[in-house]
């Protein structure tokens, strides 16, 4: 769901609006076409339990999006906030030349990726290796004039972080 929501989804042949919705029925079926045995009750359950609440329903429940981490072009409607002084970023030490060079970017997804803690920034970089944790001088980017934003589930997002506002 996560390839399809934020990456791909002409895989089961359906499109996201301009805020990244899906319908929920065309996911469902276009779903069930490829393979995946899912109903409603299925998806409002992985809504519900997901351990990083990564998607949300709308009010009436018949479209579906992901709340962050898309490569597609969509506006997800972000919370633009006020950051916390420090924040998080979780990498992979075989990262860290290139990261020193060109500082923090994007790379495919729509913004680079920011944790609250020390502890989930260590797991979002484990994904790619060795993990080494860097701390983002997110209040001075902020009176920089660097803009923020806060998704659905916890997650702060930004476009990109020079070399200066990181402490490796
Ligand atoms: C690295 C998961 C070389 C960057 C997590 C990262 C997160 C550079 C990788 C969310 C670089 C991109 C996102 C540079 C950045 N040179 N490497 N100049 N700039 N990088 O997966 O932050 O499970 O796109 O450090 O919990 O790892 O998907 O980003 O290692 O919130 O819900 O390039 O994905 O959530 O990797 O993870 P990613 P990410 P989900």
């Amino acid at each position: 769901m996560s390839l399809i929501l934020r990456h791909s989804p002409q895989t089961i042949g359906i499109t996201l609006d301009e805020n990244g919705w899906a319908n929920a029925s065309e996911l469902l079926e276009g779903m069930n076409k490829k393979g995946y045995a899912i109903n409603m009750e299925i998806l409002q359950d992985i809504v519900d339990t997901n351990n990083k609440k990564r998607y949300s329903f709308n009010d009436d429940k018949t479209k579906i999006r992901a709340n962050q981490g898309h490569s597609v072009d969509v506006d997800v409607e972000l919370k633009e906030l006020e950051p916390p002084e420090e924040l998080y970023h979780g990498t992979a030490t075989r990262f860290l030349d290139s990261i020193k060079e060109h500082g923090l970017q994007k790379q495919n997804r729509n913004h680079v990726h920011l944790s609250k803690d020390k502890e989930t920034a260590a797991a979002v970089g484990k994904r790619h290796g060795n993990p080494i944790v860097l701390t983002i001088k997110s209040g001075e980017m902020y009176r920089d004039g660097y803009r923020f934003y806060f998704s659905e589930n916890g997650v702060w997002l930004t476009d990109e972080i020079s070399v200066k506002y990181i402490v490796f």
